[in-house]
Formats: structure tokens, sequence, C-alpha cells
């Protein structure tokens, strides 16, 4: 395999970066696909496009067999862009590598090597024994990755890639002391949640969050683009104390509370959240004060429900507890231009930082301004 720089293309190589951008495009289109990857491919022929192909989550065909299709006869001698390495394992849709060697394509050009165990490479090496070219376009690699932060976490770090999202005034409030938090930003703010909801597998929260502010968790039809699936709702609620009559039952969605609790009461509350159409599940590992263990739900998203990106939206105690235990990767604060007094209920509860050396930091990773509000993305 080959590994080149964007910059070494020369002539008819020139047309590689659009065609990879339109396969790296492609996957991006894919709203999830977990616990696969989101993946794009296109087939070419010198500039010309003569096929193009997604991938739609487990079970559906894999994007090289869809563009391999859709490209016919096209696809002899063609050169294949895919936005990760093709796999070589007949898993449940059969090798690509396979599939690209019968159809006699020419070259194959990717950004970024699959980092599922069962591929990791093995596919490259498929394709070169069965005297396939392989390029390598490194710039691209760090562009793939954005596009799947779930996957690749999902195998180079055993969990999910976690998002944390918060609304604040500008010193740093959620909510007034008495309670009232709606609506701390505005509509174009919550438009975009709209957004992030639909990129995660699972949106979790707290019993806290569902007793205080009764929200649906669900994506809506924002924007004139119909929501596509709805992401796993998770509610920690360890004693459940969820009233069966929350709104988080009447939208559509599937949905999962985790309890901790014990005795014949918290059994009958966990048949009558059964009896709404939840899955209840009892997780068994616990902190001292009887809390849900964070790192155990990421756990039990991860290998029991498929979740590679997961966001969190919750209340100032458990977002508290996913930073502290440093499992937040990315930060998303809605920042209003308001002032709610020192009165206000505070953004996270962590407990005392003795040193600035202990804070938890994160670096801005962007700044965009929706209606009044600006949203800032941090990263760890
Ligand atoms: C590709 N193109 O479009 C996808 C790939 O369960 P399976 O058989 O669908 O295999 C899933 C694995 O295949 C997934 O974890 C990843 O390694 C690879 N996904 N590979 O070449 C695709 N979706
Ligand atoms: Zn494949």
């Amino acid at each position: 395999m080959l590994e080149i720089s964007n910059h070494d293309l020369s002539g008819e190589e020139a047309y590689w970066l659009v065609h990879m951008q339109q396969a790296l495009a492609l996957a991006e289109n894919v709203t999830s696909a977990s616990p696969n990857p989101r993946v794009g491919c296109v087939l070419a022929d010198g500039s010309e496009v003569v096929g193009t192909g997604w991938h739609l989550g487990t079970g559906e065909p894999h994007a090289e067999r869809m563009a391999l299709l859709n490209a016919g006869d096209r696809a002899k001698n063609s050169t294949v862009f895919v936005s990760l390495e093709p796999c070589c394992h007949v898993g449940r849709t059969g090798s690509c590598v396979e599939a690209l060697r019968e159809a006699g394509v020419a070259r194959v050009i990717i950004p970024v090597i699959d980092p599922n165990p069962l591929v990791a490479g093995k596919g490259v090496q498929g394709l070169v024994d069965a005297g396939i070219d392989v390029i390598r376009l490194i710039d691209f690699e760090s562009q793939a990755r954005a596009i799947n932060l779930g996957f690749f976490k999902r195998y180079e770090s055993k969990r999910p890639y976690v998002r944390l999202k918060l609304a604040m005034s500008m010193d740093g409030r959620t909510a007034l002391a008495n309670g009232e938090s709606k609506w701390i930003s505005g509509t174009e703010s919550r438009k975009d949640v709209q957004s992030i909801r639909r990129l995660s597998d699972a949106v979790v929260t707290g019993v806290g969050t569902v007793l205080s502010d009764n929200p649906q968790l669900n994506v809506r039809d924002s924007a004139g683009v119909k929501p596509v699936g709805q992401p796993l709702r998770v509610v920690l609620d360890t004693q459940l104390r969820t009233p069966v009559d929350s709104r988080i039952f009447d939208a559509a969605g599937p949905l999962l509370f985790l309890f901790s609790g014990e005795g014949d009461a918290v059994v009958d509350r966990a048949e009558a959240l059964r009896a709404r159409t939840a899955n209840v599940e009892r997780v068994k590992v616990c902190d001292a004060e009887g809390r849900a263990d964070i790192a155990s739900v990421l756990k039990l998203l991860l290998e029991d429900y498929g979740c590679n990106e997961v966001l969190i939206e919750a209340g100032a105690t458990l977002a508290g507890g996913f930073i502290s235990e440093g499992l937040v990767d990315e930060l998303i604060i809605y920042l209003a231009p308001k002032l709610l007094g020192s009165d206000g209920r505070p953004l996270l509860d962590f407990g005392e930082i003795t040193s600035m050396d202990l804070a938890p930091r994160f670096a801005i990773a962007s700044a965009t301004q929706f209606g009044e509000d600006l949203r800032i993305v941090f990263k760890r």
C-alpha cells in the first residue's frame, strides 16, 4: 500500500481529491449505522463518477457493494474511493474485498484503516493479494475519523463517544433558584440540539430531569428534515421514580430505564414501566451513594445496545458525574446572553477542586452563533 499526501498528487490524480471528498460526504450523510460505521463509496473512471454507494446499518449492504451494483459493468477497471478500509471478513453481508476483486476494479483509495480487529489491515492485504493497487490518502485521515468518532472510540477505547450538552447563562447558571429553566436558550439553539440528537445512538438523562422538566428527548421533525429513526432514550433512575404518565412515554422511539434499587416496591414499579413498553434493566454496579455507575452504563450501551455515539442531556449532578469520571469527549455549551445571579442553579456539580492542576480541562473546538446564543464545542 502506498501512502500519499495530497500535495504529491499530479495531473489526472487531482480528481482523486474530488472523488474522496464525495465518498466522505456520502458517509457523512448517514445519520447512524451503529454499531457499524458510516461509510461512503465512489467508483470513478478518471474524472467521471460511474457509481456511488453508502452503508445504512447492520444487515444492509456495505457502501462498496451498493456502489458496485450502481456502477454495473462500468465497475471494471474503475478506481474505488471508499471512506474506510474495505472489509475482508464474511460477516452479515460478505467480504467487500471479494466483491471488488470479482468486479475487476483497478485500484482502491482509502483515507484510513478500519479499527475493527476483524479487518484492521487485512482488508488492504486482501486487495494487494488480489493484485489491486491500494493507496491511502493520509491527509484525509482526520476528516474520515471525524465522521465516525464513535466507531473508532468503540475499538480504540472500548467505550462510546460521549457528548454532553448543557445550556447556561453568561454567569454559568442553568435555572433560577426556584427551578425555573424554560427557556434559557433560544429556538435556534434548541433546533440545533435536535440535529445533535439525530446523530446520537442514545440520549441519556437522569430521573431528576424527567421529574423537573418532563422532556420527551426524541428527534422531532425540524427544518423540514424528516427524522430518520430515533435514538434510544435512556433514563438513569436508581429507584424507578419516573411516573408512568411522563411525557417521555408519549413520543415514538425506544426507551430504556436503568435502576439499581432492590425490594418489592422497585420490582412493582419496573413492571409498571415495562407495561409502558419500556426496557427496564438493573445495572449491577452502583457507587457508594447508590447512583448508577456511569462507566458500567456506557459499557452496557456499547456492548448490549450497539451505541457508538451517546448524548448526555442531564442535570448538574449526573452531568457532573460524567465530567468528574473523565468520560466526556465533547462538551457542547449553549451560552445565552442572560444573567441569572448567584442564587441560580450551577452548571455542574462535582465536588471541590483543590488545585488548578486538578481542574478538568478542555480545548475549544468551535464557537458558532445560534440566534442570540453562542454554541461552544469543547473537546478533551
Ligand atoms: C466496509 N464498508 O460499508 C461497512 C464496513 O456486520 P457486517 O458484516 O456488516 O460487518 C460490519 C463491519 O464491517 C464493521 O464493524 C466494519 O469493520 C466493517 N464495515 N466496511 O468496507 C462498509 N459498513
Ligand atoms: Zn464491507
